[in-house]
């Protein structure tokens, strides 16, 4: 008699529920291992099974096991759909449902490779969760944007600047048509720039700056640490008249983020979402988890922004970068062969943030491939052009004016000479 029960989790002509949770799995089973048994197990070790039958059983547990289905060859592996029942999931928990659809399973000695590919999440699951407090139409509305894409600036270099030091590159980078001042992913409340000081060196600037261009400013203030301290130092954003917190969402965890979004909830604060990590979970095709995957959960815990990929120096192709901002900006995405469809229930979309590398000889195909609705990031593209921070901030914001009015940038540079130096020095090429 076997103790294995692996492929009583797959039925291949399963029709899911509207209310199952499905996920889209690619493997590659281990030797001697087949393939609908490797199916079966990623779908019982991430339900209710385990890798022998049970002395004792209650019945009513087959309403909490995962069903594999739909399995497909794809070059050196395989995809597979499993459906979760609703009951398996504690509603409103983001870590739990993690703890089951990418936990154990990545660490199975029966395949090679696993891939949490991309996941649907049906109303009745994330209506358990608030969604972005502002999103697109929000935010745009905050900057008094209607159109344009929204343009954000890092200084650089990204940590070690003063509070002077940082201020001053903030001031130039607003006055030259920046919107959005942004802290590194990495600067939070060091010696040589403390945080509450600099939200209040940067506040009373934005004040000058807004009376001088007749333009909203705000700053995607880093408030990332321990959760605790996190509530404290978004109060103080909000107090010193801010409207944004910035957290690095996957170091700082997924139950911390929800912590955040109810206080900005009560603060009325947007939420923007570096991504900081997700390279270390979503970077080897075969394994891991898709970044597609994080951004979707960024917006249902209620991020107003995230960031999907530039196509600048850091690693994401076209058809990738696409593929995020669909998930995070359209009300619905239908099924094709990595995209499984997600209906949204009316949750507001969030706006997609291009960054790294970017300058202005490359930020037209970005327009181009995903619409005006996404943040513009540069720190480098603007800090590191010749005629400095502010001249950086003015060629950056005429190509996206540009742009946004349908122009060519290169005609753009011929009335803009600080646009003209940034296109001779940096050129059109993709930093490597
Ligand atoms: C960009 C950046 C951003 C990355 C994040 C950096 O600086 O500040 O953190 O873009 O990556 O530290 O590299 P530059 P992603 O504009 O000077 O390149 O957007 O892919 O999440
Ligand atoms: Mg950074």
């Amino acid at each position: 008699m076997s103790f294995e029960w692996y492929t009583d989790f797959v039925n291949e002509s399963y029709k899911p529920k509207k209310t199952d949770v499905v996920c889209l799995f690619y493997f590659e089973p281990a030797k001697g291992i087949s393939v609908k048994e490797a199916a079966g197990r990623i779908a019982s070790e991430s339900s209710a099974g385990t890798w022998t039958t049970l002395a004792r059983m209650p019945k009513r547990i087959k309403g909490t096991m995962a069903t594999a289905f739909d399995i497909r060859k794809s070059g050196g592996g395989y995809y597979a759909k499993v459906a979760y029942p609703i009951d398996l999931w504690d509603p409103g928990n983001m870590p739990q449902l993690l703890s089951g659809i990418a936990g154990n399973i990545f660490g199975m000695k029966a395949l090679d490779n696993l891939r949490l590919v991309d996941v649907s999440l049906p109303p009745v699951y994330i209506k358990h969760f608030r969604g972005p407090q502002f999103g697109i139409p929000g935010v745009r509305k905050l900057l008094g944007i209607p159109r344009r894409p929204i343009l954000a600036s890092v200084p650089k270099p990204k940590v070690g600047l003063t509070t002077r030091e940082f201020s001053a590159m903030a001031a130039a980078a607003w006055r030259g048509g920046v919107d959005l001042l942004k802290d590194d992913e990495n600067l939070t409340d060091q010696a040589f720039n403390r945080f509450e000081r600099r939200l209040d060196v940067c506040m009373k600037l934005r004040r000058t700056i807004e009376r001088e261009t007749g333009e909203r400013k705000s700053y995607l203030l880093n408030i990332t640490a321990e959760t605790q301290e996190m509530l404290r130092r978004a109060r103080l954003a909000a107090k010193l008249g801010n409207e944004y917190v910035m957290v690095d969402i996957l170091t700082a965890g997924w139950a911390a983020v929800q912590t955040v979004r109810e206080e900005c909830e009560k603060l009325g604060l947007a939420i923007h979402a570096h991504r900081a990590f997700h390279a270390a979970i979503d970077r080897n095709p075969a394994q891991g988890m898709s970044m597609k995957i994080l951004a979707e959960i960024a917006r249902i815990q209620g991020c107003d922004q995230v960031h999907i990929g530039g196509l600048g120096k850091l690693a994401g192709d076209r058809r990738e970068v696409r593929g995020i901002w669909e998930k995070v900006a359209l009300q619905s995405v239908g099924e094709s062969k990595v995209v499984l469809a997600q209906d949204w229930a009316g949750m507001k979309p969030l706006l997609g943030t291009c960054s790294g590398g970017l300058h202005p000889g490359i930020i037209s195909r970005l327009v181009r491939l995903l619409s005006a609705d996404i943040v513009i990031q540069a720190g480098g593209g603007i800090h590191g052009h010749p005629r400095g921070t502010e001249a950086g901030a003015r060629a950056m914001r005429a190509a996206l004016d540009a742009i946004a009015d349908g122009h060519r940038v290169e005609d753009a540079a011929r009335v803009h000479p600080e646009l003209a130096d940034a296109l001779a020095f940096w050129g059109h090429g993709t930093p490597k």
